[in-house]
Formats: C-alpha cells, structure tokens, sequence
C-alpha cells in the first residue's frame, strides 16, 4: 500500500472532490471596538460549534466590516483539532443562501402547493398555538408529535413536553444509527454514542465495512483515518464499490450487497478455528463462548464465498490480518446502519468480531471515553402521561431505545391506539429522511395541523401549515454541547453574525410559543445567556472563558484499561454477550444469523446509497457555496453493465425502481469502481422543493425510490437497500 504523508492525504481529498479540509490559520482576533451607530469595521472573531453535520466541531466565525466573512476550525477545539471539513467551510453559504426563508409563512391553498402568505412571528404562533389548544382539548396532547434532528430543538422540545408532548422522534435513529447502538447495546451493554470512542489514531489495522469514510466526512474521524494511513494502517475495506477508502486499502473485498453476516460469521469461524482471537479477554469478559462457538462452526470461508461472491482465501487472509494487529485491530462500527433490514444482527456480528480482537479499552481498539459534568438547569417537571407513546405498541421491536419515526408515522395513519392530529417539525426532512413517502404523504393528510421549523423552504415545509424560519447555527445561541471524548469538553454555540431577515433561534421560538401557549412558566429564564450562564457556573466553569475560547477541555484521564481505564459492561451478565439470552428469550437469534437477500430481478440493480464530502443528506443542497463543488449526483454504473445496456457515461437516465416510481434526471457514471448488480447513488439530490432553485430537481432522490423497506425486528430500523432499479435512457 502506498503510505502517504498525512498533507498529502488531504491534497488529493481536495483534488479527488475539488476541496478539501481546510486548516485555521491564526486567529486574527482583532476585535475592533464599534463606536456607536457607526458601521462596524475590521476583522474579529467568534468561536462557536458547526451544525452543518451533527459531528459539531468546534469552529471559528469570521467577520469583516461587519459581514460574514468564513468559517474556519477552532484549534482550540478536540472535535475540529482546527480544520473543518468542506461542509463546515460552506456553512458561510447557508447564511447566505439566497433562498432561505425570511418571514413565517402560514399556508393559503392546498397543502403542498407552496402558496403562502408572510406574517408575522405574533400572528404565525398565536395560529400555532391556537391549534395546538383545539388539538389537545379534543384528542388530548399526546396527539401532537414532535419530529426533531440535532442539538438546536432543545427548547422547542422541553416546551412541547411541558405541555404534554410525549410522542417525540427523531429519523437519526431508526432510520439511521438505531441498529447499531441495539447490536452495540445487546453485545457490550452500552451503544456508543457520538462521537464514537474510536482509536483510530493508533489502530494498526482498520476495517471499514460499509463505512465510507473519506466519503462520509465526520471530520475527527477522517482526520485519524488520514494520519494512520500516513503510518501505513493496514486497511481493510468491505464495500461494493471501490470507495475513496478503497482506494486506500490493503485488501478491498467487493461483497455482494446484503450478505456482510455472512462474511463476519466466516470472520469469527477463522479466528476461532484457527486460534486466533484473544483468548484472555474472552475467558475474562466473554458469556455464552461455548454456545456462540457451536453456533458458527459451519460457517467456514469456502462457504461464505458462495454467498458473498468474495474468494475463500480472501476471506480467511483478511481475518488473519486482523488478528495480527489486535488488539489494535478495529472493525469501524459504521454509523448508518438501517441497510437490509437484518441491520442490528449485522451490527451485533461487527460488535463481536471486535470482541474477538479484545479491543475494549485497548490502545487502537474502542477507548473509555469521558465527558464534563454540567450540571442541568433547573427546569419544572413535565405532566404526568394518560396513555403510552405511539410508535412502538407492545413493544413489538423489542430493544428499540428511542422512539421510531415510522411508528408515529402509521399511527398518524391509523389513528391507532390514538389519533395524531399535529406535527412540529424541527430540521428534518421528512419526505427525504423516511422510506416510502406515499406513507408519509398519507399521514400529513390525516393531520389537522403541520408546523415546520426549517432554515429553508424544504420539501417537508413544502406541507406545512406554518413555516417558522430559524436562524442559522451561526446566528444563534444553542444549548452547550457536552462532548465525549478522550478528554471531555464543552463546546459553546453562540452568534457569529445577527439573524439575517425575520429568522429567529430556536430558545427564542420557544419561549415565545411557551407564552402563547400559556406555559411561560416552563422558560424560567429572561434569555438563553442566563440558562447557560448558570450551567456553566453549576460545574464550577467559567462562562465567559468558554465565550472566549469556544471550548472548555476537561482533565485528562484513562482511557485505556493498562492505565486503569474502568472496563465493564452493562449487559444482564455484566459480560459480553457473545451468545445472547435477551435475544433469545425475544425469540430472536441470540448469534447472529446470515438470510440469503432477494436477488434483483431481471434487467434490474439493487440501489445502494452513501454520502459525498460536500453535502449533508438534504440540508446542504441549495447552499451556494457547496452546490458549486456538487450541484448534482450521478449514478454510478458498474462499466461492463453500462455498455451492455449501451450507456455511455455521461449519458443522461432515470431511475425506475420495482413499484413503477420514476425519478427526474441524472447522469450515468460508467466505472470499473462499482460491482455489476448494484447501482450507487448519493443521498440527498433529486430536491423536490420548487423554493430551493439551486437543488429542484437536479440528479435524482435516493429517498423517492426507497418505497419499499423492511422493518429490523430487534429494534424496528427500516431499511434503504432493499429496492431495485432499471435505467432508462433520457434522450
Ligand atoms: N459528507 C457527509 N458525511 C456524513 C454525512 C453526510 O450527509 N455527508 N452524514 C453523516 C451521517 S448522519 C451518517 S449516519 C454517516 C453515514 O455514513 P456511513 O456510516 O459511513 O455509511 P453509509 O452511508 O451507511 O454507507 C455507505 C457505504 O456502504 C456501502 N455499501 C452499500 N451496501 C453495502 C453492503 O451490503 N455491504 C457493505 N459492506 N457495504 C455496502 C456503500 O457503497 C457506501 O460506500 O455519515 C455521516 N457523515
Ligand atoms: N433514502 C435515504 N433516507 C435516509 C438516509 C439515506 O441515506 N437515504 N439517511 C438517513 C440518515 S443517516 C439520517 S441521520 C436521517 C437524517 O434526516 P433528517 O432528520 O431529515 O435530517 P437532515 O437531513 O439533517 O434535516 C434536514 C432539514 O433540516 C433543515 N435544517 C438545516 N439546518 C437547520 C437549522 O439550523 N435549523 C432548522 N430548524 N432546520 C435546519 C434543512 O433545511 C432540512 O430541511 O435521514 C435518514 N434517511
Ligand atoms: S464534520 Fe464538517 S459539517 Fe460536520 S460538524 Fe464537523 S465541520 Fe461541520
Ligand atoms: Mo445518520
């Protein structure tokens, strides 16, 4: 493998996606004093926490003559380490982004017809409120459902529960990390959280399956993955398509999709076979061995390699490798896990090749990780509930840990156990971020009232009622955000530059609405200052240090188990559960089992889906800056297929998946970079918002085409793999 120095690493992210992670330069803190009524003049700077993804590193706002200037790392920050990714650079772009929302919006016309009148914030939530009032005498409050992503609901939330909300649920967890945490859970007792306590700084050996990182830009982690390259990490990359990790790797495994437990189950097979795990960590921390040893003895390579199309000796070389490294060897977790439906399973079987490698608490495995304690504010209790949540009746996925999306979403339908009448929406995009959006469609039908709170005019506020516009993370105060880390922290959001237009903060929303509502009492402060400000002093911290420096880093302690790092698991045998009793008295594998998945039909591919360095999912689309570097997507086509099909590359198709449903128009990338039965798209284009002019309808939406999903029956995470495609030529 070619060992690359760590900048050059980074050259060639930049050249391969046109930009790259930028590094801080120093601070030019000169703040110039504005003398009153006077334009403001100079450079200063103001140090807060990025919200482009929900990774949030700590970041460094820029303002010059009083405008926006850029958005660089915060070298103070363990999060950024001081360079952002290109998202985190662009979020200049969404302050100015020419199409944000500038007033509230309340609906005239049809649902969907985009048709609105602007007013004000007193007349778009005394409507809001009144109805939430209407809603809550005749259904009660539990009609009203909250759908939220990222740290900014905090208030919006806290006053919806004040009032009686209790159905609240955000798509980042079953539809996309919920499987992860309930394999994570089940195996080590604790799912791990983000950012996740990964050593890659001094692994020896990486696995990454599925998880593309180099592509997916959770900055810290791309950080340690491009200096442990530098090092010659031996990587090893399971993924149908030769992704920019592949690119990288020592062994690239091109699996067929789906079939990831049926390579990790041959994984375990070798290295227990051939003795190669670590058998101090098993006999000290392992449960049920014996039985998880019996339940994987057939599952040799030569049989795996029937299932996944990879070579037996590939399979047995790369386990192998593995073991010679641990247990600085580290199988990535991932991080969307909602793929074939047997996601927790698949999630549970990566968990426990981990625990094969006795990584837990080793240097270049999983740290111990740690936080700071501040204290919560003291805010009044919520009322006591009558009825249960909606989204998982009788427990029906049996280790869901947070509400289900889709779960509130059938009830919508159904009206069952109970009628859901509202939906507050909060930063996300319903009709990309869940599968099957004639569902979705169906259950905005049955609601009597839709409020989203959004930065954009988005698909989902498209629906709405009411569209209340919230300033960007860079013109607002947020909650702290308490890290977790090999060093906890604290990281500060505060504004950089005023909101632009009538946009306000989410707190600000909140307690205007907690007024309205009639529940101002649940705000017990005069601003957000005064709640952070006493936090801040509950842990002994000082506000205006952690105003200064963004950050507040805590002291330092173990992480590894050598250093006296505590190791210990919280499952119902305080071990690891190699062969599991919750599972099985569930009545579901307790070892992880491998189901052969439905081949595509005739003349179709299976669409699979990831991310690209410069855009988040839908949110980043119609930003500027960042539309500039991608306005569209392709779709990559494996290039033998493509002229067998008589595609050339370039050539301009749509996709059609089983159900007849129809995308608008993209471009075929034709590579060897792909294997022949799937196709690959990125998430998040295909924009069916007429508002967004940047990002209506170029490439083509991965969402739309998701309409058929499978439900994971451990913790109810659907999934978005399992729909096949044809292309059809465009002329
Ligand atoms: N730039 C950017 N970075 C992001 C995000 C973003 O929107 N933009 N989003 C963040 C979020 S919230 C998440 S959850 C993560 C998601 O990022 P990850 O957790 O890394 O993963 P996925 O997007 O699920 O994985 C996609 C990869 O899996 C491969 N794949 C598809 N099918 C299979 C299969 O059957 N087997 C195997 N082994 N591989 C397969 C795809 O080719 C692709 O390379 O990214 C985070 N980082
Ligand atoms: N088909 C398909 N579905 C998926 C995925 C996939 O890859 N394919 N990925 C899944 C994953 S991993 C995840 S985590 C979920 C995420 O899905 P969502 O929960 O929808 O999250 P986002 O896409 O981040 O939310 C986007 C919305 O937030 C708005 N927004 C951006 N910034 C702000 C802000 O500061 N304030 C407010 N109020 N709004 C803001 C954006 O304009 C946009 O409308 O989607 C999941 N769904
Ligand atoms: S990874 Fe990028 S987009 Fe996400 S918080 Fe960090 S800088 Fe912002
Ligand atoms: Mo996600």
């Amino acid at each position: 493998m070619e060992r690359l120095s760590r900048r050059r690493f980074l050259k060639i992210s930049a050249a391969t996606f046109g930009a790259g992670m930028v590094t801080a330069g120093a601070p030019a803190g000169s703040a110039l004093a504005q003398a009153a009524g006077a334009p403001e003049q100079g450079v200063r700077t103001v140090p807060t926490y990025c919200e482009m993804c929900f990774w949030r590193c700590g970041g460094i706002g820029y303002v010059r003559d009083g405008k926006l200037w850029k958005f660089e790392g915060n070298p103070k920050d363990l999060v950024s380490r001081g360079r952002l990714c290109t998202r985190g650079t662009g979020a200049v772009g969404a302050v100015h982004d020419p199409d944000r929302l500038r007033s509230p919006l309340i609906r005239r016309g049809k649902r969907g017809s985009e048709q609105w009148i602007a007013v004000t914030w007193g007349e778009a939530l005394d409507y809001m409120a009144e109805r939430m009032k209407a809603i809550k005498a005749a259904h009660g409050a539990e009609s009203i459902a909250l759908f939220k992503h990222g740290i900014g609901v905090k208030f919006i939330e806290h006053v919806l529960k004040s009032y009686g909300v209790i159905n609240v649920t955000a798509p980042s967890y079953a539809q996309c990390r919920g499987p992860r945490d309930a394999g994570y859970t089940l195996t080590y007792g604790v799912g791990l959280g983000s950012p996740e306590p990964l050593d890659i700084a001094n692994s020896r050996c990486l696995v990454l399956i599925g998880s593309h990182l180099g592509e997916n830009l959770h900055n810290t982690q791309v950080q340690e993955l491009g200096d442990a390259i530098g090092r010659g990490v031996s990587l090893i990359v399971v993924d149908p398509r030769f992704s920019v990790g592949a690119s990288k790797a020592k062994y690239w495994l091109p699996i067929k999709p789906g079939t990831d437990i049926a390579l990790l189950r041959a994984w375990m097979n070798v290295l227990v076979t051939e003795n190669l795990y670590d058998k101090a960590f098993v006999t000290e921390h392992g449960e049920g061995f014996d039985r998880f040893v019996a339940d994987i003895k057939d599952a040799t390579p030569e049989w795996a390699a029937g299932e996944t199309g990879l070579d037996a000796s590939l399979i047995r070389e790369s386990a192998r490798e593995m073991a010679k490294h641990r247990p600085a060897t580290l199988v990535h977790p991932g991080r969307r896990s909602n793929w074939y439906g047997d996601d927790s399973q698949r999630s549970r079987a990566m968990a426990l090749v981990n625990a094969l490698m006795g990584n837990w608490g080793q240097k270049g495995g999983i740290f111990i990780n740690h936080n700071v304690k501040v204290p919560p504010y003291p805010l009044p209790a919520y009322p006591k509930a009558t009825r249960p949540k909606v989204d998982n009746p009788d427990r029906r996925y049996p280790f869901a840990e947070e509400e289900l999306s889709q779960g509130v979403r059938a009830a919508t339908i159904t009206g069952k156990p109970y009628p859901i009448k509202a939906w507050v929406v909060y930063s996300s995009n319903l009709m990309s971020a869940l599968p099957n959006r004639k569902e979705t469609l169906e259950a905005i039908a049955k609601l009597d009232l839709l409020v989203v709170i959004d930065t954009v005019p988005s698909e989902i506020a498209g629906f709405a009622d009411v569209v209340l516009p919230e300033a960007t993370f860079l013109e607002r105060f947020d909650e702290l955000n308490v890290v977790w880390g090999r060093q906890g922290s604290v990281q500060i959001r505060q504004p950089v530059v005023p909101p632009a237009y009538d946009a306000q903060p989410g707190w600000w929303i909140a307690k205007r609405l907690a007024d309205k509502l009639g529940i101002g009492g649940a705000m017990p402060f005069k601003d957000i200052e005064e709640y952070l400000a006493y936090r801040m002093q509950k842990a002994g911290l000082s506000y205006e240090q952690l105003r200064k420096d963004g950050v507040i880093v805590g002291p330092p302690k173990p992480i590894y188990a050598a250093d006296g790092a505590e190791v210990s698991f919280d499952t119902p045998s305080g071990k690891v559960e190699f062969w599991s009793e919750q599972l099985a008295d569930a009545k579901l594998d307790p070892v992880p089992k491998y189901a052969r998945p439905e081949e595509p039909p005739k003349g179709m591919y299976r669409l699979i889906t990831g991310r690209a360095p410069m855009h988040t999912f839908t949110r980043t689309q119609s930003n500027p800056l960042l539309h500039d570097l991608m306005g569209s997507n392709e779709v990559w086509v494996n290039a033998a297929e493509a002229a067998r099909l008589g595609l050339k590359h370039g050539q301009l198709v749509r996709l059609r998946n089983q159900d007849g449903v129809t995308t608008t128009v993209t471009r075929v990338k034709a590579t060897e970079r792909i294997r022949p039965d799937c196709v690959y798209m990125v998430h998040g284009f295909g924009v069916e918002a007429p508002l967004l002019r940047n990002a209506h309808r170029r490439g083509a939406s991965t969402a739309q085409l998701n309409t058929r999903y499978r439900i994971d029956p451990v913790m109810g995470g659907t999934s978005i793999h399992t729909n096949f495609v044809s292309l059809i030529k465009e002329a």
